[in-house]
């Protein structure tokens, strides 16, 4: 049996910086905790304050490093920074070690600094049901600002990264001739692009190349942000080179985000991304539902045996689902 928590004690906590409440309210979303979805529109309306941040990249381009150095380098600016790190395949990975690297610097005990790690394991149901509660707990407790790493492949990431306000896409040179950004579907979806490990010998081919491309993009698709030139900014994050700037920047999009009126219209495309992100989690956790099972298996024999076809199975799999929800 599990026990109710005291939801509205915790996200009041929360909100007065205290991180243990904060850390235990995430993690009660995630596991369901009863209540739970009393809770959510008190964490909602509470929100819509903090600018998310997304950072995404080939697994190894440096996020987390660079997530490391953004946190020392907005702290040094007397900024409150929260950071959700997504990782679907490991604890051990991104997230942990940028945990790491982050508690051996300076920040071990400072209350300005919280990062969460999210990793399929332990989560129950989707990662990005999971990410979405947890950026919505840091902006509802006041975090001004929340960065999301993120790994820019997979559907499921790239879904994560569309309820950032700004998002950076991070390369890095020497990965051959193909444009990584490109290759992973996200060279639109950049408002600023970082090449990191600036320090190795092809990083001014890697900017030309995607200012090259860029540049192209904005000839033949005229989009709505067109007054946002997306930069190209090399950093290395190892030892803090570009971070400066690359913090500027995140700073000049939400001003260019208020000041264009865009801001409101990126609200509403996140808030569909968010619904689009939960109902896909929580379709997809229906039809794995053992209530579902037994028509499941059903609808798999009748497909095997080509009584049925696959779409018209779904779509009974899905009306049953709905129903015994409803139940
Ligand atoms: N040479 C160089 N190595 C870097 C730089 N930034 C990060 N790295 C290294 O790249 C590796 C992957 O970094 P990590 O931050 O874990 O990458 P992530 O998987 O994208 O989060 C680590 O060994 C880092 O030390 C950089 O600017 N230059
Ligand atoms: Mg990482």
């Amino acid at each position: 049996v599990t026990v109710a928590p005291d939801w509205k004690d915790l996200l009041a906590r929360a909100a007065q910086g205290h991180i243990a409440s904060t850390a235990r309210l995430i993690s009660a979303l995630e596991a369901r905790l009863p209540g739970r979805e009393d809770a959510l529109p008190g964490i909602y309306s509470a929100g819509g304050q903090a600018h998310v941040i997304g950072i995404t990249g080939a697994p190894g381009a440096g996020k987390s490093t660079l997530v490391a150095a953004l946190v020392m380098e907005l702290r040094r600016r007397g900024q409150r920074v929260g950071v959700v790190a997504v990782d679907p395949s490991s604890t051990l990975s991104g997230g942990a070690i940028l945990g790491d690297r982050i508690r051996m610097q300076q920040h071990a005990l400072d209350p300005g600094v919280y990062v969460r790690s999210m990793s399929t394991r332990g989560t129950l149901g989707g990662l990005s049901r999971a990410t979405v509660d947890a950026v919505a707990v840091l902006d509802a407790a006041g975090w001004p600002v929340v960065i999301v790493e993120t790994i820019g492949v997979g559907q499921d990431e790239v879904d994560i990264i569309r309820i950032a306000q700004t998002t950076a896409i991070v390369s890095v040179p020497g990965l051959g001739d193909d444009i990584q950004a490109i290759k992973a579907g996200l060279l639109e979806v950049g408002d600023i692009h970082v090449v990191n490990k600036a320090d190795r010998p092809d990083a001014n081919k890697t900017i030309s190349d995607l200012l090259h491309n860029l540049t192209l993009r904005r000839q033949f698709h005229d989009t709505s942000a067109a007054d946002w030139a997306v930069p190209v900014m090399p950093t290395i994050a190892l030892d803090g080179t570009g971070i400066r700037e690359v913090a500027d920047a995140f700073a000049a999009h939400r001003e260019h985000l208020a000041a264009s009126g865009e801001l409101r219209s990126r609200e509403r495309a996140t808030a569909a991304a968010r619904i689009r992100n939960v109902a896909k989690d929580l379709l997809i956790e229906r039809i794995e539902d053992p209530t579902v099972g037994a028509a499941f298996e059903e609808l798999v024999d009748a497909v095997a045996a080509r009584r049925l076809d696959p779409e018209t199975a779904a779509r009974t799999l899905i009306g049953a689902a709905v129903e015994t929800r409803r139940r």
